[in-house]
């Protein structure tokens, strides 16, 4: 298994609540490093532009309005197939369908309200690294 590095939001619902620290535990705990970490305040074209892909979805604008709410922590997580293992320690989208013990069972609040976002595939992984990160960010 290769080392990988993914793109990892903790949205406000979760800043809001002060669950930062809960949350890197258990990344820590699945053997995922923080490698670079900052918190800032997303404005609804930034958002915008980052959820793109999800356009022409019905919950578009009610995402992107939530991801502009209040501060988010992106963070850059590196390890032993970390795009896989850190979706593994995030759960399922709608935490009603998440497994015990992951992110999104015990601290979301709706599907939309679900507290993390985690990079899909080794390609999204690193546009999404350079959406927030530039190369001086990421030395190490
Ligand atoms: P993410 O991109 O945030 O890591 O989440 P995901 O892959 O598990 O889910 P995705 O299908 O990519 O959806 C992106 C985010 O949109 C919100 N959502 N709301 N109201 C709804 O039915 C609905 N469906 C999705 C969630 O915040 C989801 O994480
Ligand atoms: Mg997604």
């Amino acid at each position: 298994m290769a080392v990988e590095r993914t793109l990892s939001i903790i949205k406000p619902d979760a800043t809001r609540r002060n669950l930062t620290g809960k949350i890197n535990q258990k990344f820590e705990d699945a053997g995922l490093r923080i490698v670079a970490q900052k918190r800032i305040h997303l404005s609804p074209a930034q958002a915008g532009k980052f959820y793109e892909v999800h356009k022409d979805r019905p919950f578009y604008g009610e995402l992107v309005e939530f991801m502009a709410s209040e501060p988010v922590v992106v963070q850059v997580l590196e390890g032993e197939n970390a795009i896989a293992k850190n979706r593994e320690v995030m759960g399922a989208t709608n935490p009603a369908n998440a497994d015990a013990g992951t992110i999104r069972k015990e601290f979301a609040l709706s599907v939309g309200e679900n507290s993390v976002h985690g990079s899909d595939a080794a390609e999204t992984a690193k546009e999404e690294i350079a959406f927030f990160f530039s190369g001086l960010e990421l030395v190490g």
